[in-house]
């Protein structure tokens, strides 16, 4: 491979790419006032507290920042800066109410939305972009319908990661559009003269200690020595900070609608005293949750069962799992374990399993983890496990739950 040779460098970045948009509409609070009373388009709006208050200016209209009006702004300030400016108070429950409309048009495109504030999103849009002639012409459709259905505007940012697209958004406002590059050698380019206080992570205190050092802009992270970065800012921020001033963000698009738990529990048509066939049911039920936590691609920390007994009365009783994981061993032996303690011998009306604290391999909670618990021989036994229930899992899948079993959980009978 020839270095600098574009398409031999492009390749594995074009397997591996996803195209994320970022929205983030203009002057939210300010837009929507004038929305709502047409007597205040094309005038200087300034939503916070009146200039004869202490308080400050959520936002204000591009014509209210022309005078220099920002938010956060002291509101007397504000008021000496635009003396013609329109003082309107918060009204946080209509754009509260707008915000929800705005998310709505979002998750028409697609259902993969991240919302990060009243008025700005992430949409992971790689699943979708098939359906359109190009990716621009999607961040197009979008800031159409926002048009039309809101009538507000917003601005968008199209980039390979969040971080870029972020960045982006905010490039062209108001009523702006921006794709980013894509090629690496472009990407670095774009990102070098930015001021490093635009590097996601890079707060007031660590902007200023760059500063002191030299570092001004993002170019100088690229071009400083990884050596030196990591004496500078330790080895997670200075790996943390190179990876963005080189372009690079592999966090992903996360909706919050995401399951927090799996759980499965069984009630009996007579109430069961027998206790090893509720054993034998709350395996059955570990498996079915231990299969459907595999589907969702996390791991569990936390592993629980309940019982219910004649007279209603229930208990839940919960064991951590250390570490995290999402093998059928660990959770029919937790359910067996948890089921064992309780040495019920009373009827029982109702039976489950769940699995709570779920996370995907990788996220924080699991490095850290891993840090914790470092690898352990029970853990190479993991793997050897997580091979044979996906293979178990993809019979499942095809000739149905019952077609098999594993031999698994301590003393099961089958
Ligand atoms: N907001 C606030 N106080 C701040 C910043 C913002 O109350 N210090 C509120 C008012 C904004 C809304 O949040 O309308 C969205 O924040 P943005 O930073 O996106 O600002 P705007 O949407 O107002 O303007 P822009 O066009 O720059 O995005
Ligand atoms: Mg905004």
């Amino acid at each position: 491979m020839t270095i600098g040779n574009r398409d031999d460098r492009q390749l594995p970045h074009t397997i591996m790419s996803r195209t994320i948009m970022h929205l983030d509409m203009d002057a939210f609070y300010a837009a929507i006032e004038q929305l709502d009373n047409p007597e205040l388009v094309g005038k200087p709006v300034i939503v916070g507290a009146s200039p004869d208050k202490r308080g400050v200016v959520a936002t204000a209209s591009y014509e209210a920042r022309a005078f220099g009006v920002h938010s956060a702004m002291p509101s007397r300030t504000a008021g000496r800066l635009c003396p013609n400016g329109v003082f309107v108070p918060v009204r946080m429950s209509r754009y509260a109410e707008v915000s929800g409309q705005l998310m709505d048009v979002l998750e028409s495109f697609t259902p993969l939305v991240e919302k990060i504030s009243v008025d700005e999103a992430f949409m992971d849009v790689t699943g979708v972009l098939h359906l359109w002639k190009d990716a621009l012409s999607l961040a197009r459709a979008i800031k159409d319908r926002i048009r039309a259905e809101l009538k507000l505007t917003g601005s968008i940012g199209v980039a390979p990661n969040k971080f870029l697209a972020k960045l982006s958004s905010d490039m062209d406002k108001p009523d702006g559009l921006t794709v980013a590059p894509t090629i690496e050698k472009e990407i670095i380019a774009f990102l070098a003269p930015l001021p490093v206080g635009r590097l996601w992570g890079v707060g007031g205190k660590t902007n200023e200690r760059l500063n002191s050092l030299g570092i001004h802009t993002v170019e100088h992270i690229q071009q400083r020595p990884m050596e030196e970065l990591r004496t500078i800012l330790g080895e997670r921020m200075a790996a943390h900070l190179s990876a963005l001033a080189h372009g690079r963000d592999e966090r992903s698009v996360e909706t919050g609608n995401e399951e927090k738990s799996i759980s499965n529990e069984m009630t009996y048509g007579e109430d069961c005293r027998d206790p090893a066939r509720v054993r034998e049911t709350l395996l059955r039920l570990a498996e079915k949750v231990s299969h459907r936590l595999r589907r969702s691609g996390k791991l569990a920390t936390t592993a629980q069962i309940k019982l219910r007994f004649s007279d209603f009365r229930t208990i839940t009783r919960q064991l951590p799992l250390q570490p995290a994981t999402d093998n059928d061993r660990s959770l029919l032996n937790a359910a067996v374990e948890l089921f064992e303690k309780e040495n019920v011998r009373e009827p029982i009306r109702l039976v489950g399993f769940g699995v709570s604290n779920l996370s995907r391999p990788g996220q924080a909670r699991d490095e850290e983890q891993q840090l914790l618990f470092p690898a352990l021989d029970s853990d190479l036994q993991d793997e050897k496990d997580t091979k044979l229930d996906h293979a178990l899992d993809e019979i499942r899948e095809r000739f149905g739950t019952g077609s098999v079993g594993r031999a698994g959980g301590k003393g099961r009978n089958r």
